[in-house]
């Protein structure tokens, strides 16, 4: 059957990022995506100047509203870049009143990267993040997003026992599973780890780390994750699933020499994705 995923992200018209990948990967993996836009943006901010920014905070209410009415059946929440320290407590309300018992809640914290926040964030927004993390089954954040939302100094290459007491760490918040990503043991290889709290088992994928810097792949990431879950992969084949696509749409992007700022070339991965994800197509 068909799953319902609702997407909480914003809209960047240009740049592919949240929503714009959100909607295309989980419909390519016969998911359903509904959307809950967060604010619009031109582009997203990581790399142009002069972008237009709208929030759409006062939007959120009322659709929540007109959902509940309908009785919406959700089988997935899934939230990314939120617009505001306000939408934070939205969000988290809003989730709490329309998820049912198996709903599945999946944040992406995603504020931050290579050591920095995003443009616009600051500590109290990092407070707001972790705790709509508390409400999470799920959580998948990146090494810097991880040490904001524990509060502890972020550290570039962790060895993997400390990633491991960094996965128990964050597990302490609520959630049941952790995904980090950005790990890397050693040189020319990157990917991720993850923690099942209730079975108590760790899991890791690593592949070829491509030097540069690719905007969006975390959003790619955590939609692929979150696609392989609702087909009813397992944690660590969820991983290596998703790791794979990101892997192909990094070397088509470089193969293709195009400005890295307006995002990865996803789209020639997804027959791939497609047949490992939807194993019976
Ligand atoms: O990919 C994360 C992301 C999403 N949305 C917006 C962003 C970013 C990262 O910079 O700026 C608007």
């Amino acid at each position: 059957m068909l799953s319902r995923v609702v997407a909480i992200h914003d809209i960047s018209c240009v740049g592919k990022c949240s929503l714009t990948i959100a909607l295309p990967v989980l419909s390519a993996a016969g998911i359903e995506c509904s959307v809950l836009p967060t604010a619009i943006l031109s582009t997203h901010t990581g790399g142009f100047s002069g972008y237009t920014f709208h929030d759409l905070t006062g939007e959120m209410e009322p659709i929540a509203r007109h959902w509940e009415s309908l009785h919406l059946p959700v089988d997935a929440f899934y939230t990314g870049y939120l617009g505001s320290l306000g939408q934070t407590e939205t969000v988290r309300h809003l989730i709490r009143r329309l998820k049912k018992e198996d709903t599945l809640t999946l944040v992406d914290p995603a504020m931050a990267d290579n050591g920095r926040l995003y443009a616009g964030f600051d500590g109290t927004f990092v407070k707001g993040m972790a705790a709509l993390c508390r409400e999470a089954d799920v959580v998948l954040p990146n090494l810097t997003e991880a040490a904001l939302l524990l509060e502890e100094p972020f550290r570039e290459n962790p060895s993997r026992e400390e990633v491991q007491a960094l996965l128990r760490r964050l597990s302490t918040l609520g959630p049941k599973k952790i995904i980090l990503t950005g790990v890397s043991y050693g040189p020319g290889k990157i990917g991720a780890a993850a923690y099942d709290r209730e079975s108590g088992e760790f899991c890791e994928y690593l592949d070829e780390r491509v030097e540069g810097s690719f905007h969006g792949t975390g959003d790619l990431f955590s939609s692929a994750v979150l696609a392989a879950l609702l087909n009813r992969r397992s944690l660590p084949q969820s991983l290596a699933i998703a790791a794979r696509f990101v892997l192909q749409a990094i070397r088509n992007t470089v193969a293709n020499g195009t400005d890295r700022r307006y995002g990865v070339d996803f789209e020639h991965a997804i027959p791939g994705f497609i047949r490992e994800v939807l194993p019976n197509t």
